[in-house]
């Protein structure tokens, strides 16, 4: 493999690429009109236009990438996260091109995109799965019956869903079968396809993946757990590695639960097995996704692995450069995601014109960014400004760091969650470690940001230079109250 397209924009295009150049490996990048003047267009060796601002017309055509592929002598495709990343039908195109796509084969795609086929493949290996339904259901009395025999509360989960897309929690028995319909016709217009099922409503449940990798040789690794249960309305906000309930049994449990898993499709490359963790520690699969996650950093910091390089050198054909035992875990690794978004009003998209950048630096600290100073945020994507990692000896250094590095953040110009992580990562049910995926809707209302002392303090700092600028005639600014200053302030600040 000489030359790889990275069909993808943003961090994520410009992470792969580094990796790809360090390799020797020459890289090509397509974008779109919003994206002309990104970092990683500008980084890629070769880059070329495929279309207008929207997906659909641009990072979305999966012929117009394939068409590149072919004129510009392109060997690979890395389809990093979203947009084709997990579209078998891409995948099957770009194999009948004669290019390698950099992940897992079209079948394996498909059995796992599919939830009740994912869990089917799986129920071979004896994998713990929550109680429900084994197939789709539509006949609401063989869902009441299953609903009665796994216990209420249940969830109706469309089968061609995932990441919570197409769950509706069911109560009482009687709301059955109105709320089956719904998410039946739901699922058909949503996914064009009806399937649902049934599963015991796991209450306060724990999000846990493990990062796994195959080779075509037949090795198979795990590289640990990611903690990602600090999430708000199925976006994650907060990733951990490793989690700080795993004990020992329980990683090597799940990291070989895992591990059956990717075999059960006899999976490629790198993949990600969702568990949930109940609160007495039983695990349970839920899905398995197939590509580069966001927050794949935080594994890459405690085993010291670079995954794209992993995921390479797997599609050249090659073996794994690792085992099992070769690798441990190396310290705590904490990841927050930065969305120009506004936590005060209910985390609205907030574009705008990064007016101020400069990122944290120092020991332990890793941006992956797609952005510089000046630029604006387009409209048209996800409004991710960037993942901010940082890596420490230990849990609470870890923490620490992270609080640091966001203090040293200044971003001006649009609202970011960079405040909001900062609550959350110093939230005392997140320091203990005692927390469950509804950490964010327990805890979190937009006063807990604006600090009253703080704010306090500020006031009266202004109305005391203020003061004292009347007295001199200095320059600092008349026009306006100190109070409106301070929201001015608070504004602009991050
Ligand atoms: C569940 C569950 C409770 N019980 N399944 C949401 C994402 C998708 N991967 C599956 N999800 C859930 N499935 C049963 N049987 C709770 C969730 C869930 C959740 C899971 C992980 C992280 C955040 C979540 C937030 C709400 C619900």
């Amino acid at each position: 493999m000489r030359k790889i397209l990275i069909a993808n924009r943003g961090e994520i295009a410009l992470r792969v690429m580094r990796s790809a150049k360090e390799m020797g490996i020459a890289t090509v990048a397509v974008y779109s009109e919003a994206d002309r003047n990104a970092p990683f267009v500008k980084y890629a060796d070769q880059a070329v236009c495929i279309g207008p601002p929207p997906s659909s017309q641009s990072y979305l055509l999966g012929d117009k990438i394939i068409a590149v592929c072919k004129e510009l002598g392109v060997d690979g495709i890395h389809p990093g996260y979203g947009f084709l990343s997990e579209n078998a039908g891409f995948a099957r195109k770009v194999k009948e091109a004669g290019i390698t796509l950099i992940g897992p084969s079209p079948e394996a795609m498909e059995v796992m995109g599919d939830k009740l086929s994912a869990k089917n493949a799986a129920r071979k290996y004896n994998i713990p799965m929550v109680p429900g339904t084994e197939g789709a259901v539509s006949d609401v009395d063989e869902a009441k019956r299953t609903a009665l025999e796994v216990g209420l509360p249940v969830l109706i989960k469309a089968s061609a869903g995932g990441g919570g897309k197409g769950m509706r929690i069911v109560e009482h028995i009687d709301e059955l079968g109105e709320q089956m319909e719904r998410a039946i016709s739901e699922a058909q217009s949503a996914f064009g396809d009806g399937s649902v099922f049934i599963e015991r409503y796991v209450a306060g449940p724990r999000h846990i993946e493990i990062q796994v990798l195959a080779d075509n040789h037949g090795n198979v690794v795990y590289l640990f757990e990611r903690e990602c249960s600090i999430q708000r309305r199925h976006q994650k906000v907060v990733e951990e590695a490793p989690s700080a309930i795993l004990t020992s049994e329980l990683r090597a449990a799940m990291g070989k639960s895992a591990c059956d898993v990717a075999r059960s499709c006899q999976y490629s490359g790198a993949g990600t097995v969702e568990f949930l963790v109940d609160e007495n520690r039983n695990y349970y699969f839920l899905e398995m996704n197939t590509r580069l996650q966001v927050e794949h950093p935080v594994s890459e910091m405690i085993t010291g692995i670079d995954l794209v390089k992993e995921q390479i050198r797997v599609a050249r054909g090659e073996q794994l450069s690792f085992t099992q035992d070769d690798l441990k875990i190396n310290g705590h690794a904490l990841e927050i995601r930065v969305y120009a978004e506004d936590p005060a009003n209910n985390f609205l998209p907030d574009i705008g014109k990064l007016v101020t950048y400069r990122r944290p630096m120092g020991p332990g600290v890793r941006v992956d960014d797609g952005f510089e100073e000046g630029m604006d945020i387009p409209i048209y994507y996800d409004p991710m400004i960037a993942k901010l990692i940082t890596h420490g000896k230990d849990r609470d250094e870890a923490i620490a760091r992270m609080v640091r590095a966001i203090d040293e953040y200044t971003i001006t110009g649009c609202q970011t969650t960079l405040g909001f992580c900062r609550w959350a990562i110093q939230h005392p049910a997140f320091v203990s470690g005692d927390f469950d995926t509804h950490f964010v809707k327990k805890y979190f209302t937009p006063e807990v940001l604006n600090s009253s002392s703080e704010e306090e303090m500020l006031v009266a700092a202004l109305t005391a230079a203020q003061a004292l600028s009347s007295k001199t005639g200095s320059t600092a600014s008349q026009s306006s109250s100190p109070e409106k200053q301070v929201s001015q302030w608070k504004k602009v600040r991050r």
